[in-house]
Formats: structure tokens, sequence, C-alpha cells
């Protein structure tokens, strides 16, 4: 099936963070992070090759609005080294069994026009995603020792960043476990289950429940080129018959872990992922399904599910900023400077201001979209321009049915 292409390039989305740091001197970076669960021979290792690797063809660079710069570049070398083994001569990558490395990319815009104050107008001025992978066994296995035990308690601390986790489901697992599919998808939700409950105790402080924690939840099915003949919707079909109860036990459990457990979607989310075509001889990485949808999916949907919650729940104000990473930020470009005339107020106070702009920002149509996406690129305003594609690339997902969006 041919690959839609987004209008930026090939590579997924981006996302925005409260951290701001300095690279390259005077850029401000605002984090992302985004958590990927997935049991050993998942897929794992391939998506973060692919999803790097594809950004550095001269192809994606030559259209694209920004680079995509790993932070340590020996591991990019290494990413882009497993992405070419496996362009070149069908090679996949090692194992990489119970690493829970984290990837950090920064997405460059590639010209940031206008004059110095419009420069200094902009909120930020690049985009890091944090990618943290974390190995499915160790929710299904006992740690070996005390040593090991605070090792993953550490690792999982530092995906709580995350706005978004992805549960992977092994494509290829479906095919082995093929008309008794419970019986994998129950493995896999109930060694999440069990994982968090061990955790629970150690994460959270005299009992209290967290603020930051992941709050949209994805089942995304990994090698989707596997099974050809199942879009998102018959991928979201088969979980639900299979292991609705699974679901909403493991939904229990998170909700029981958060403030504000109303703000939480779990099972409620899909996509479908493919890495590349594995066909015997030959690995199609043109042939990707689903990597251009990371980046928007980190960045625009916690924003989107944001506004939803927030007309939905009596979300106190303080609230509002604590639920999304940069989320005033991001909300700052996707609303523009037209509608609050008013000297932009303080962070913290913004968004629960520019609620109803960001809304309507949020569910505008695509055409209106698309229209500021043009302004923007013409008026070399690349930070809005990448974000309103971001919102044009979710909205193509959806309408390819690669994506469900909650619709709670
Ligand atoms: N058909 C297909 N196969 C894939 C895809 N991604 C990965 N695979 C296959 O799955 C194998 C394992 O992928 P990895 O990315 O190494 O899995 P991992 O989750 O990193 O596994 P560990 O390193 O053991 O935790 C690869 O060697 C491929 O054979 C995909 O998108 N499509
Ligand atoms: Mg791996």
């Amino acid at each position: 099936m041919p690959r839609r292409r987004s209008r930026n390039g090939s590579v997924p989305g981006r996302s925005g963070g409260r951290i701001v740091t300095a690279v390259a001197g005077t850029l401000r970076v605002r984090e992302q992070n985004i958590a990927v669960f997935g049991g050993s021979g998942s897929g794992k290792t391939v998506l973060v090759s692919s999803f790097y690797g594809a950004a550095q063809e001269q192809s994606f660079q030559k259209d694209s609005l920004f680079d995509l710069i790993a932070d340590d570049t020996g591991q990019g070398n290494r990413l882009r080294q497993n992405y070419l083994g496996m362009k070149n001569r069908a090679l996949a990558p090692e194992p990489t069994r119970f690493a829970a490395t984290p990837y950090s990319f920064v997405v460059k815009l590639k010209d940031q026009g206008g004059d110095a104050k419009a420069a200094k107008a902009r909120p930020f001025d690049a985009l890091r995603l944090v990618w943290h992978d974390y190995p499915g066994e160790w929710f299904e296995e006992e740690p070996s020792s005390a040593q090991e035990a605070r090792r993953r308690l550490d690792v999982f601390r530092k995906l709580l960043r995350s706005d978004v986790a992805v549960i992977l489901v092994d494509g290829q697992k479906l095919l082995d476990y093929a008309g008794e599919e419970e019986k994998y998808l129950k493995s896999l939700l109930w060694g999440l289950r069990e994982g968090l409950l061990r955790f629970k105790d150690d994460l959270l402080d005299d009992g209290e429940p967290l603020a930051e924690f992941p709050r949209i939840w994805i089942l995304a099915l990994s090698k989707a080129d596997l099974h050809p003949d199942l879009d998102v919707h018959g991928f979201e079909d088969l979980v639900v018959e299979k292991a609705a109860g699974d679901i909403s036990s493991l939904h229990d459990v998170l909700k029981g872990l958060v403030k504000l457990p109303e703000a939480l979607s779990m099972g409620e989310d899909f996509m479908l992922l493919s890495s590349a075509r594995f066909e015997p001889g030959k690995i199609e990485v043109a042939e990707r399904k689903g990597l251009d949808l990371l980046l928007p999916v980190a960045c625009i949907l916690p924003l989107e599910r944001l506004v939803h919650w927030a007309e939905r729940l009596e979300i106190p104000r303080k609230w509002l900023d604590r639920l999304v990473d940069n989320a005033d930020v991001i909300a700052r470009i996707l609303v523009g400077a037209a509608p609050l005339m008013v000297k932009v107020p303080r962070v913290g106070r913004y968004l629960a201001l520019a609620l109803p702009f960001l809304a309507r920002a949020i569910k505008a149509n695509g055409p209106k979209i698309e229209e500021r996406n043009t302004r923007a690129r013409a008026n070399h305003d690349y930070l809005t321009a990448v974000l309103t594609q971001f919102q044009l690339d979710l909205a193509q997902g959806v309408k390819d049915a690669v994506l469900v969006k909650s619709v709670k």
C-alpha cells in the first residue's frame, strides 16, 4: 500500500516540553516525552531506528520543515546504522533485550524566518522528543535482585514524564495466537497491570496520587504490515472483543495512581505501526505506517485531549497546566496572537484564559487549518507551520484508518 507522505516530509511528529534548555547556544527547546512499552521482539528498536533513520534521508530533508537531530551523535549513528542495515542488506538490528535506553531527538526548524522581534515573540524555538523504551518483560518477570528492582523503578519514574504511553501489541504474536489472541493479549495487559501494582507503593509519596503521569495510553499494533487486511478499526474490534476485561482492569490500576483519574484515556485510542515491510531477503523501509504520526501524537494529541477534558470535567485552573506538558506554549502557537489582544498573561494563567480560543483552534475544520498552515509556510513562521501540519497529519491518520482517537 503506498504510504502517504505528510507535507513536512516523511517522519513523525514532535512535541514541546516544560523543560527549557539551551541547545546550540540560544535555542529555546521544549521537551516532550513518549513512553513505548513492548515485550522482547515486539519491534521497539526497529521502530526508533526507522523513525530516526528515515528522517536522515535526503528525500526527507529536502522537503521537510525541520531536521531531526539526535542529541547524542553516537546514538544517532547507531540508529542510522540499524536503518541502513535494514535498507541495504535486509539485516534487522540485534536484539537489545532488557535495554531501557532513552533516545533524545531535537526537531530543529529549518529556517526561523522573521526578524529579532519575531524571534523574541516566539514562545520557543525547537522541540525535543525523548523516547523511553520500557521492556515488557520487566513487568512479567520478577526482578532478580534489589538493585535490579531499583533500576526498573528508576526507568519507570523517568518515563512518567510522558503525556502519552504507547503499548505495542506484537503483530507477529497475534499471528502466532491466531484464533486465541486473548491468550497473548491477556498476558500482555496483565503483565503491565501487575508491574504497575508492584511499583505503586514506591511511586506514590505517602499514598498521594500522581499529578504527572501519562494520561493517554494508546494500544498500537506493531508490525502492522503482517496484517494487510486489518485497518485500525479491525484492530480495535479485535482487542475489544478479546480483551475488554483486561483493558478495564489495567484502566482501574492506572486510575488508582493518578490525581484527577477521570482525565485518563486507556483503551480508547488505537493506532497501526509498521516500521518497514519485511519480506524474505528484503526489508522495504520506505513502506512504513503510522510513524509519521508519532510526533503529532506526542505533541498535539495531549492538547486536543486537554480541551476535551476541560469541556467535560471540572478541572481546577491550577491543574490545566499540569495535565499536559507544554500545554501553555504549544497552545500559544495554535491559538495565534490575534484573539488575545491583551498583554500576554504570565505563565500559568494563559491557558485558562485562552481555552475557548484553543478549543476553536483544535476543532477547526481541515480547510481552515490548511489555510493557517499555508500562510505560516509563506511567512516562514515554521513553528506554526510544523504544529498545524501535525494537526493535519493527525486528521489524515484518522481518515486513513491508521489512528482512532478517543471519542469519550
Ligand atoms: N513485519 C515486521 N517485522 C518487524 C517490524 N519491526 C520489527 N520486526 C521484526 O521483529 C524483530 C524484533 O524487532 P526489534 O525492534 O529488535 O524488537 P525489540 O522490541 O527491540 O526487542 P528486544 O530488543 O528484544 O527488546 C525484528 O528483527 C524484525 O524481524 C515491522 O514493522 N514489521
Ligand atoms: Mg530492542
